[in-house]
């Protein structure tokens, strides 16, 4: 993505929280708050000096400049590469644009593909919202006789995995495990899936990480041929009724997510404002396929199915 790009996103998402802003400062004002609660709001700041109506006005103007406050440091800031300020995932969701609902009208399950093209796959499907499963792209994968859980807790024993080169994200989910540290440590018999359930996701962050552990996979054949795969990889694994709950991403890109070990049933909702032109849905991934999903537009919650340990890998592309 370009600078420019870059600070036209930056920009939108601005207009985006002010609109937002507003909106909320707009409906503040229908309930028509008494001044005195106002007041209280406030926090003491000029409290015995402004009276009557002029509260009100000075509490929205308080939001006013609060809001050019964020946008200076979003747009003016000197060293700006990215947007600064990275806003909470939570209120990446209550910011989130509202979805065009043609999106998922007509979307009724998951379409199954074998033997696409990479431009079959660019002209349908590859930045659609439509979900799509591959099911003859990872047959050649050495990751398919190779990861379990022992390989990963090999894997993460050795402390030479290069140069960290991205944030390392890690989800417990409710696992109780607070890091992989932890998941690596856990007892045998939690680990062999006899034990209390878990479930956990986490990116690779070191350069070494990433290139070894792509050793066992390939950029997916049916890509288009311009797409960049990210630099970070994602992995969950975990054990049967387990999951990641329900939530809608604010990635940059489309991502794909192989289903290496076990099976995994995802559901999908539709964005709330599309609840009622769109239909939920739910598959099946099973060993071997490969699932791609605009995560940033469908709402999404995964569950382990009954047998063995789920392990998924899975990266963005441009
Ligand atoms: O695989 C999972 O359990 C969740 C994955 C997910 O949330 C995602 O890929 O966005
Ligand atoms: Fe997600």
């Amino acid at each position: 993505m370009t600078e420019e790009t870059k600070l036209k996103n930056c920009d939108k998402k601005i207009k985006l929280a002010q609109i937002k802003i507003l909106k909320i400062v707009n409906k503040i004002d229908t309930f028509q708050l008494s001044n005195a609660y106002i007041c209280s709001l406030d926090a003491g700041i000029n409290r015995p000096i402004i009276a009557g109506n002029s509260k009100r006005l000075c509490f929205l103007l308080s939001v006013l400049f609060l809001v050019i406050v964020l946008k200076f440091i979003y747009q003016e800031w000197p060293s700006t590469k990215n947007c600064l300020l990275e806003l909470p995932s939570s209120s990446k969701t209550l910011f989130r644009t509202p979805e065009d609902c043609s999106m998922c009208i007509g979307v009724d399950g998951v379409t199954r593909l074998t033997n696409v093209t990479p431009l079959q796959f660019e002209d349908k499907y590859a930045y659609s919202a439509t979900p799509v499963i591959v099911t003859d792209a990872t047959e050649k994968w050495p990751a398919m006789k190779v990861f379990n859980f022992n390989f990963f807790s090999r894997f993460y024993s050795n402390n030479n995995l290069g140069r960290q080169t991205n944030d390392c994200f890690y989800f417990a989910y409710k696992s109780g495990l607070n890091s992989l540290q932890e998941v690596f440590n856990m007892d045998e018999r939690r680990a062999n899936l006899s034990g209390e359930p878990w479930y956990v996701g986490w990116s690779t962050c070191f350069d070494e990480e990433t290139k070894k552990l792509r050793s066992y996979y390939n950029r997916p054949y049916f890509l288009p041929r311009t797409a960049e795969s990210d630099t970070v990889d994602w992995i969950f694994m975990g054990g049967p009724g387990q999951g990641a709950h329900m939530h809608v991403d604010s990635v940059r890109h489309m991502s794909w997510q192989a289903q290496i070990r076990g099976r995994k049933q995802w559901e999908l909702a539709p964005p709330p404002e599309c609840l009622y032109h769109c239909t939920w849905i739910q598959f099946t991934v099973s060993p071997g396929e490969i699932l791609v999903v605009n995560t940033n537009r469908w709402y999404h919650r995964t569950t382990v199915l009954p047998g063995d340990l789920s392990i998924t890998i899975g990266a963005e592309y441009d």
